[in-house]
């Protein structure tokens, strides 16, 4: 589905928007499963292993803002972590050493609601051997500049390993008052619904809150070579192996001088990258009070 222009440009700017992967069956697979997910949180009162929730959350009022690694307990996301079309673009992006699925999210920003995240790189949260990784955006709703799309900072990928440390610690967003690239040179990735965006995992990325009357669901997924290891270190060897979805199981890593920062000391709020930034001492996007509807 891609060109070999597509993958000169992914390179050079660090993303790419690939309209309509996703098949209209398959799509509504996914939003009737995440509906059915959402529609649970009714259930509980605070964060659990699968819900991030939005501040003002109650059982009669669900405002769930992240479902945490669906790949792992709905068949669905995980049929698409393996879907063909997806596959075959990773395998031309990551090159020869297959792909491997790392981990996977859903961001939900609600009508008029949904928090925004700070600017960040996701290599400062998993810096790896080398950083041939990156972010598929899957979006489950139309994606517009007013229901709080992506933005990312073309070309930043080749730049250093910033900081995303507040007083000494953890934080998982970059300082905008230390202006360490130029953020209002970014530009939104937008499309319809079952398109997908790639960004590079070195490439500064965030998002504005949801002024829409319209939701914005964001399916993400991440994705490494399958030569690239965990600086962190790997929990469970064979979850890691099965979590290939293309290429072979390899113990030999491919090392390459990339700019690191490790995410340590952790964050005192372990947990969504909202928990972490929460203790960011300063913040680029506005958090407006909710609009009441
Ligand atoms: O949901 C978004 O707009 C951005 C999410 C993101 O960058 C992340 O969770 O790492």
């Amino acid at each position: 589905m891609i060109t070999d222009s597509d993958i000169a440009r992914y390179h050079e700017t660090g993303y790419l928007v690939v309209p309509d992967v996703i098949a209209p069956d398959l799509l509504a697979r996914l939003r009737d499963a995440l509906g059915a997910l959402v529609a649970d949180a009714a259930c509980v009162s605070e964060h659990t292993d699968v819900y991030d929730l939005e501040p003002g959350h109650t059982p009669q009022n669900p405002k769930v803002r992240r479902i945490k690694l669906p790949h792992s307990h709905t068949p669905v996301f995980w049929e698409l972590a393996q879907y063909p079309r997806m596959v075959g673009i990773l395998e031309k992006l990551l090159g020869p050493s297959g792909v491997r699925l790392q981990s996977s999210k859903i961001n939900l920003k609600s009508p008029h609601y949904g928090s925004p995240v700070e600017w960040h790189q996701d290599w400062a949260f998993y810096p790896h051997t080398n950083d041939d990784m990156l972010a598929v955006g899957v979006m489950l709703d139309d994606a517009f500049m007013e229901n709080g799309p992506l933005m990312v900072v073309p070309g930043s990928h080749k730049g250093p390993a910033w900081d995303h440390h507040s007083d000494g610690y953890f934080c998982g967003a970059m300082d905008p008052t230390r202006k360490d690239v130029d953020f209002e040179s970014a530009v939104p990735l937008i499309g319809k619904a079952g398109s997908m965006s790639f960004h590079h995992v070195r490439l500064v990325h965030g998002s504005a809150q949801n002024v829409s009357d319209k939701p914005r669901r964001l399916l993400l997924y991440e994705f490494s070579a399958g030569d690239a290891f965990p600086l962190m270190g790997i929990k469970d060897w064979e979850q890691y192996n099965r979590h290939l979805v293309s290429g072979t199981p390899t113990n030999t890593p491919r090392i390459v001088p990339a700019p690191v920062r490790m995410p340590l000391p952790p964050s005192p709020r372990q947990g969504s990258i909202y928990e972490n930034q929460s203790t960011a001492q300063n913040k680029y996007f506005s958090h407006r009070e909710p609009v009441k509807v």
